[in-house]
């Protein structure tokens, strides 16, 4: 019985949306779904990203999507990927694309700083203990 490579994956959606925010070197973000009907190796899924990207890897076999390099808000607030699934047909390979859209969340990462360095007052003597003299502010940053 001739058997033939009918058809190409099958994920859900086309488009994939994931948020995420200042993650690790080496974290999975994403699990990327396929089935392909075929049987044999011409059912059986590759992914890759097209084009590449330094960012982010993906699993071949498994789909798993994973940081592979340090992502930062201030710098790029999202990855417009392109995933591409190609079965293993030897003789006429099939594959189709689904977008990954990777979005950063921003978190807070700045620390307080304090201004009017260094603080310094006069006191008289016979201050009584509970009298405040001065105090002490400081204002945080915000990176919109
Ligand atoms: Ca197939």
């Amino acid at each position: 019985m001739l058997h033939f490579n009918e058809r190409s994956w099958v994920a859900g959606p086309s488009h994939y949306e994931k948020n995420i925010q200042n993650t690790p070197v080496g974290t999975s973000v994403f699990q990327v779904n396929a089935t392909d009907p075929d049987q044999g190796v011409g059912g059986s899924v590759l992914f890759s990203f097209q084009p590449p990207t330094t960012f982010f890897a993906i699993d071949g076999a498994r789909g798993t999507v994973t940081v592979i390099r340090q992502l930062d808000y201030e710098t790029t607030t999202a990855y417009q990927l392109t995933v591409n699934a190609t079965d293993q047909d030897k003789t006429r390979p099939l594959s189709s694309l689904a977008n990954l859209a990777i979005l950063i969340t921003d978190v807070q990462d700045m620390n307080p700083i304090f201004t009017n360095l260094p603080y310094s007052t006069n006191l008289e003597e016979n201050v009584p203990v509970v009298r405040t003299n001065f105090s002490i502010s400081s204002f945080v940053t915000v990176h919109l």
